[in-house]
């Protein structure tokens, strides 16, 4: 362990007394630091994923498979996760859409640390809020394809509360995958276009050099399987199945539908909506989730899947099989393709209280041929030096201007945000932690100041991240 580790988790324990805990044991275990057993192991090492029996992938999981284990938690109630290295880089595991300290949170950006190459690190922190969130590899990839979220790292953690949603029959978590990415220069995103009357972010002048590398993927999967590969999901008419969908991809917004059902959504980012609605389609962004409940009234045998021919035929699929059918499984298109975040939420906007601004606005420079693209906050890449200052207990409204021809999947770390606008189209009372800007589009969202330290503000495409789409928050 280097020297600059050690002094770091000794500040930080001073700084976060009572509220998380860091320990750490050398590179070989030692008896005397580790004195209990933790609640959780995650165990970071290579795997091999049998995305179908004629296709398995090498990549790196945790416990022995991508996506790991589902990891329940309750509310509120302290627990200790041991992380254990095996592999040769450092680690960071980012626990998505929880309010916890900097220093467990799982991000170099925010001073957590590092979990050595062959080392072991404890965290200990109180999960909240209750709902769907998860767990991933934090570490930067760059331009190795092998590293970070192109990786198996990820997995599910559901936090538990008193007050359960509804009632159901069967209960799923399902992350949608893609494997064996590759650079290519083009782009083909299943990007949400329903917001586009008009643009509303249009760059003051458009740079039309030739675009950088972007990646694209090979395979696709709905945990560890490709569509037809595994098991289908077994149901009986009149059964209600509550599926807990996770965009897990590296790199691309998606949309989802069950052929013949529709989705009715009842919480986003794990968080419950103020108006549950059924829809005919579900879009996620990377790093989103949605929870929704579909009744089983239409017998048949079933695909849910991506909205992507192309990419549903590559395996982002499963099988949904009514009791006693017998058949092909069929795929129909869904009838409306539109994702308005704004369905979920309340019509009347909430009376405001008062507000600080903060204005950012997304560039890229376009790298050519061969390179990579550069993207801008503000007119910068990360680092940015002391732009987003944040006052405790101020409630703020962040307006991002998208100036870019992708979506992208905004993420702020340790905090969770209220959706107030999008594309000019007001709404309240969606509490997400991560929301889509549409390409050459707004979104307005508010938050406010409660968790004390380094905040980590960035795209959740790993690329874009990796290229400079980051910032800090940091308290006054
Ligand atoms: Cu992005």
């Amino acid at each position: 362990m280097r020297r600059r580790d050690l002094l770091k988790l000794g500040v930080f324990s001073l700084a976060h007394a009572g509220t998380a805990r860091i320990s750490l044991a050398a590179q070989t275990p030692s008896a005397k630091l580790i004195t209990a057993k933790p609640d959780y192991t995650l165990r970071i090492s290579p795997v091999a994923v049998e995305l179908d029996r004629s296709r398995i992938i090498s990549t790196i999981g945790y416990n022995g498979t991508a996506p790991g284990p589902i990891l329940r938690m309750r509310e509120g109630k302290p627990v200790t996760v041991e992380v254990i290295n095996e592999t040769d880089s450092p680690e960071l595991v980012h626990w998505h859409g929880m309010l916890i300290p900097p220093d467990v949170d799982g991000t170099e950006e925010e001073g957590s640390p590092t979990v050595p190459p062959h080392g072991r690190l404890r965290f200990q922190f109180t999960p909240r809020p209750a709902g769907t969130r998860w767990y991933h590899s934090h570490a930067m990839a760059m331009d190795d394809l092998h590293k970070g979220s192109f990786t198996g790292q990820f997995g599910f953690v559901y936090v538990e509360t008193a007050n359960e949603p509804g009632s159901y029959d069967q209960e799923h978590f399902l992350a949608l995958r893609d494997w064996e990415p590759f650079f290519t220069s083009t782009m083909e995103d299943d990007d949400d276009d329903t917001h586009h009357d008009r643009i509303f972010e249009k760059p003051p002048t458009i740079n039309t050099d030739p675009n950088g590398l972007e990646v694209g993927s090979m395979t696709y999967s709905i945990n560890d399987r490709m569509l037809g590969a595994g098991e289908p999901i077994r149901v009986r008419e009149r059964q209600r199945l509550l599926l807990h969908l996770l965009n897990a991809s590296a790199i691309e917004n998606r949309r989802i539908a069950l052929a013949g059902h529709k989705m009715h959504v009842i919480a986003l980012d794990g968080n419950p909506v103020p108006r549950p609605q059924a829809v005919d389609s579900v879009f996620l962004g990377a790093g989103e989730r949605a929870d929704v409940v579909i009744e089983m009234t239409n017998p048949g045998i079933w695909i849910l899947g991506s909205t992507e021919k192309m990419v549903r035929e590559a395996g982002l699929g499963v099988v949904v099989e009514y009791a006693g059918q017998h058949r092909q499984p069929q795929w129909v298109d869904p009838q409306h393709r539109s994702w308005d975040y704004t369905i979920f939420g309340n019509p009347e906007p909430a009376t405001s209280a008062p507000v600080k601004s903060i204005e950012m606005a997304f560039e890229k420079i376009p790298g050519g041929s061969g390179k990579f693209n550069t993207w801008l906050i503000n007119g910068k890449p990360y680092p940015h030096e002391q732009e987003f200052v944040l006052e405790r207990g101020l409630r703020y409204r962040l307006t991002m201007h998208n100036r870019t021809d992708d979506a992208h999947p905004m993420h702020l770390h340790r905090h969770l945000w209220e959706l107030r606008e999008i594309n000019g189209k007001k709404t309240s009372g969606i509490i997400k932690d991560t929301v889509v800007v549409p390409y050459y589009g707004q979104a307005v969202v508010e938050f406010t100041a409660d968790q004390p330290g380094l905040s980590l503000f960035h795209c959740h495409l790993q690329q874009h991240m990796d290229y400079g789409f980051k910032a800090l928050f940091r308290y006054a």
